[in-house]
C-alpha cells in the first residue's frame, strides 16, 4: 500500500477505525487522524471510529468527542482499519467487529506485529503509527485538524524527539505538519507535558523506591494497586515512570511493573542501547518495539522480576 485509497474500493460503503485497549497519545492520534481523513476525503463512505476513553490530556484530541466507545448490537462494516496495534487481542472495544468484518487491515509500527490483518502496513523503522500514516496520506488532503492529529501521534511516541526511533524522515514529516499551521508547542504541553498532582506524587514515589541491578545496568520499580488506592492513582496516571527510570545514569534497560490484578502484573519495559526488550517481553506473551515494550503476566512482583533480570542479563 503506498496511499490510504489503494484499500478503498467501489464495494466499500463503511469503514470502522480503532486502535488498542488503554490508547496512548499515538493510537489516539492516528485514529482520530485517520477518522477525520477518511470523513473529509470519502464523503460516500460512512466511517465509524472506536477508541477506549484515554487518560484526560489526550480527550481533547479533535476527533475523539465523535469516538464510540462501545460496538452497538448488529453494526458492521465492509473495511476495519486497526492503527498501533500489534496484536489482535489487544484491538479495544471493537474486538468483535474486526472477526465480523468483510475485509481488515493493519496500519502499525511495532517490530512485534505478526500481520494478523488481510492487509498489513507495518513499518518497523517508523517512530509512530502517525508516522506511517501521514506518508498514506495525500499531503493537499490533510487539513490542520488532521494534521493536528498526527502531529500528537509522533511526539507522544518519540517522546518529543527525545527518543532513538526519532529519525530524520520523523522530523521532516513534523515539519510538513507545522506547516500546516498547527499550534505545536500546545500539543506538546497541553497533551505530553503536562502531569496531575496525583500523577506527579505516585512517580516521584516510584522512582524514591528503585532499585538497581545487574550491577546498575538495569533499573526497576513496582507500583501496587494498594499503592494505587492509596494515592487516589488510576492506571492512566502511571505512564510516566517508566521513562523517567530510564533515564537514570549508568542504565541500559528499565522494568516498571504495575498490578492490574489479583495476581497478575503489567511489565512496561525501556531500553537505552544494547538490550531488546521487545524479545524480553516477546518471551513473556508480551511484544512492541526494540526501545520500548511490555507484557502482560502472572504473579508477584518477587517472581516476575528475577526472571525478567534474566533474560535483560542474556543480552548485556
Ligand atoms: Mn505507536
Amino acid at each position: 500500500m503506498t496511499n490510504i485509497k489503494d484499500i478503498i474500493d467501489d464495494s466499500c460503503k463503511s469503514v470502522a477505525v480503532a486502535g488498542h485497549a488503554n490508547p496512548d497519545g499515538d493510537c489516539i492520534g492516528s485514529c482520530t487522524a485517520l477518522y477525520m481523513y477518511l470523513r473529509k476525503n470519502f464523503p460516500e463512505i460512512s466511517v465509524s471510529l472506536y477508541l477506549e476513553r484515554p487518560k484526560e490530556a489526550l480527550c481533547s484530541v479533535k476527533g475523539m468527542s465523535e469516538a464510540e466507545q462501545e460496538v452497538k448490537e448488529g453494526a458492521a462494516c465492509d473495511l476495519f482499519i486497526c492503527c498501533d496495534t500489534s496484536i489482535p487481542d489487544r484491538i479495544g472495544v471493537a474486538g468483535d467487529l474486526f472477526r465480523s468484518a468483510a475485509k481488515t487491515v493493519c496500519i502499525d509500527h511495532h517490530v512485534s506485529n505478526p500481520g494478523f490483518a488481510d492487509i498489513n502496513h507495518i513499518v518497523p523503522d517508523a517512530s509512530s503509527c502517525a508516522e506511517v500514516l501521514a506518508e498514506l496520506f495525500d499531503y493537499e488532503k490533510t487539513d490542520r485538524d488532521i494534521a493536528e492529529s498526527l502531529f500528537t501521534g509522533i511526539v507522544h511516541d518519540c517522546g518529543v524527539f527525545q527518543y532513538r526511533n526519532t529519525k530524520p524522515a520523523t522530523m521532516r514529516t513534523a515539519a510538513a505538519l507545522m506547516e500546516k499551521g498547527i499550534d505545536s508547542a500546545e500539543i506538546i504541553d497541553a497533551t505530553f507535558n503536562r502531569r496531575t498532582f496525583v500523577q506527579n506524587r505516585i512517580t516521584g514515589y516510584a522512582l524514591s523506591r528503585a532499585s538497581l541491578h545487574l550491577d546498575g545496568r538495569c533499573v526497576s520499580a513496582v507500583i501496587t494497586a494498594e499503592d494505587m488506592e492509596r494515592f487516589g492513582a488510576g492506571l492512566k496516571d502511571l505512564d510516566i515512570i517508566v521513562s523517567d527510570l530510564r533515564q537514570t545514569e549508568g542504565v541500559l534497560a528499565a522494568v516498571f511493573l504495575y498490578q492490574t490484578g489479583e495476581n497478575e502484573y503489567k511489565i512496561s519495559l525501556r531500553s537505552n542501547t544494547g538490550v531488546n526488550v521487545s524479545d524480553v517481553a516477546a518471551r513473556f506473551g508480551g511484544g512492541g518495539h526494540i526501545l520500548a515494550a511490555g507484557a502482560t503476566v502472572e504473579g508477584t512482583p518477587e517472581q516476575i522480576l528475577p526472571a525478567i533480570l534474566a533474560c535483560i542479563e542474556e543480552q548485556l
